[in-house]
């Protein structure tokens, strides 16, 4: 495990390839390229991991290809979309963009005590759909492409639930502001282009100011998820957090088991309602197994009401039984985080809440807190 140095020493960037699932206090790099007024904020980052396996279908039409795709992404498509064949309506970025069907609805399952979600950049609807497919959701879809948002309509009637998407066309940084439990941003990348660089920078993306987005974001909810490359700068989502108010967040790898092992990208959330354990436990996998059902129930666990439910009342029980143990278990690694960070016992750190101690650390230094503390 590679120890997350907490300290103002390193200037490189903070990658999360290498760091094992832990609790961190993060100090954001000096000059970050967010903004030089920036003097080092600090936020508790929890690091934890998740393997999937991607979606497969028995394989419909062995002739089967498209010209105008790459034939990397035309092999995916239905990890994209597991009702690919049903009438999915795709455009060229969506190929490199679109989430994969097993992570969206990953994300989906841990943000489903929500009730109204914002997908901020809905695209052809990849997150979109998997959010609609929670009971008892709505979803506003924002995007700034109108053809992409009918897209995202079609497609989320393919899979049965166009009328509990609502589609905004516009830039989500121009829009009124609505209240919504979540909203969840999958910003443009660079494409395929963005692994050119070691590290990813927030500030990379041209074509939409990320942090913009964020601000934005945290006028519609306190609760918040980025979707972003697995070699993101974790010191910058640091400063991101307590720019905003956010004295923690999580950084969740998430993985591929199939062929090997690997890191696809990372998901953060911002936001109590995620800080408090409401993750599943990172073992879980999604299994599938083709099915001679499948075209009556989805062949992954996502979309088909009977898969659905047999799915959903397993990840009730699994939830249930470790949501309580988990939140204890995370309160009690960001004390021992924070009091290891600033030096003091644990049991300061406990009467004063990790969130307040945060909260001074970004106004003081940390031998001041430390003196604050132990008063
Ligand atoms: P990928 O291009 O499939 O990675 O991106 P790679 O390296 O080919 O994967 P590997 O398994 O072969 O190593 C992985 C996922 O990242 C895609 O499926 C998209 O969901 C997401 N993604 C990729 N890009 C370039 C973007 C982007 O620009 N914006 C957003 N929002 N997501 C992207």
């Amino acid at each position: 495990m590679v120890p997350v140095t907490s300290t103002d020493k390193t200037q490189e960037p903070l990658l999360c390839e290498d760091l094992q699932p832990h609790v961190a206090v993060l100090r954001a790099k000096r000059h970050s390229a967010l903004g030089t007024e920036l003097k080092g904020q600090h936020a508790v980052c929890r690091i934890s991991s998740t393997d999937l396996i991607p979606a497969r279908r028995a394989k419909k039409n062995e002739d089967e290809s498209s010209a105008d795709v790459d034939e990397k992404y035309w092999k995916r498509r239905y990890n994209f979309f597991s009702r690919f064949d049903d009438g999915i309506s795709m455009d060229e970025g969506a190929w490199f963009e679109v989430t994969p069907e097993t992570i969206a609805r990953h994300i989906a399952d841990r943000m489903s005590g929500c009730r109204r979600i914002c997908d901020a950049t809905a695209g052809i609807g990849g997150n979109a759909i998997q959010f609609a497919l929670t009971p008892r959701t709505s979803v506003i879809c924002v995007d700034i492409d109108a053809e992409r948002l009918e897209k995202c309509k079609h497609n989320a009637s393919v899979y049965g639930v166009g009328d509990v998407i609502e589609t905004r066309h516009g830039d989500f940084c121009q829009l009124e502001p609505c209240r919504v439990d979540a909203v969840f941003i999958s910003p443009p990348w660079g494409g395929p282009a963005h692994l050119d660089s070691p590290h990813f920078s927030l500030k990379d993306v041209q074509c939409c100011d990320i942090e913009a987005m964020f601000a934005t974001a945290c006028t519609w909810s306190r609760h918040i998820v980025l979707y972003l490359p697995r070699h993101t700068d974790l010191y910058e989502l640091a400063v991101l957090a307590a720019r905003f108010g956010f004295y923690s967040f999580e950084v969740e790898k998430i993985y591929f088991a199939f062929p090997t092992r690997h890191l696809k990208l990372i998901v953060v959330y911002f936001g109590t309602m995620f800080a408090n354990g409401s993750s599943f436990p990172n073992t879980r996998r999604l299994q599938f197994t083709p099915s001679p059902l499948s075209d009556f129930a989805s062949p992954l666990p996502l979309a088909g009401p009977l898969y659905r439910s047999i799915y959903a009342g397993g990840i009730l029980q699994r939830y249930l039984l470790r949501v309580v143990p988990g939140i204890e278990r995370i309160r009690r690694e960001e004390i021992s985080a924070v009091a290891k960070f600033v030096k003091v016992p644990e049991e300061r750190v406990k009467e004063f809440g990790v969130a307040n101690v945060v909260q001074l650390l970004n106004r003081m230094s940390k031998e001041k807190v430390a003196f604050y503390i132990r008063r």
